[in-house]
């Protein structure tokens, strides 16, 4: 079993029931258990600017797929979804999941890169990330709830 960490995002459609479905279709998985969620966000666009707030979660797993696998599982909720692949880079989606960290699973490969290279720089991610792994080490960037503080989350709001 391996700790894995998904961020989960979306600002086409009715985005909260997107995340809350993501997260049902995580835990049905094979080989998979969701042993935390954080909080849901709505967050301001980052990237691309002109497009509607995002809203934003992470999900902790315990897992025996292997990253790849995990990957595939990931794009294929997103096409299930009804996430199209034609859209500009960081344009609006009806669903993202993103993987973060796998213990300490380091990939380089054309498909994956772990950790996922912009954890460090995004508000986000690392909001909700915080909720469920504030000790988590992010290698070579720091202690997520230290990250945490070196970023700008103004504009980001916990839904009720
Ligand atoms: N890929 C490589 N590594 C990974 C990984 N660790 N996890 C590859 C998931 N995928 C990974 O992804 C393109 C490809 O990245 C995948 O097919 C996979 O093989 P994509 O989801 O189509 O992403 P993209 O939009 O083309 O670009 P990018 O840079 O991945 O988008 P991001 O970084 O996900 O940014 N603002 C707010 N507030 N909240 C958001 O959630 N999201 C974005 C998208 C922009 N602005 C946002 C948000
Ligand atoms: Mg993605």
């Amino acid at each position: 079993m391996m700790r894995a960490y998904v961020a989960l995002g979306s600002n086409l459609g009715d985005s909260r029931q997107h995340l809350l479905d993501a997260m049902t279709a995580l835990a049905a998985l094979p080989h998979t258990q969701v042993v935390a969620r954080s909080k849901l966000y709505r967050t301001p666009p980052w990237g691309v600017l002109d497009q509607p707030d995002f809203l934003n979660a992470v999900v902790a797993l315990e897992t025996e797929l292997e990253p790849h696998a995990l990957l595939d599982a990931l794009l294929e909720i997103e096409r299930n979804a009804g996430r199209l692949r034609n859209g500009e880079r960081w344009g609006p989606r009806i669903l993202d999941l993103d993987v973060l960290h796998m213990a300490s699973v380091t990939v380089n490969s054309e498909r994956l890169t772990l950790p996922h290279p912009h954890i460090a720089d995004r508000a986000f991610v690392l909001l909700p990330l915080n909720d469920v792994a504030p000790d988590l080490n992010i290698p070579g960037q720091g202690k997520v709830l230290d990250l945490l503080r070196t970023v700008d989350t103004q504009g980001c709001t916990p839904l009720t």
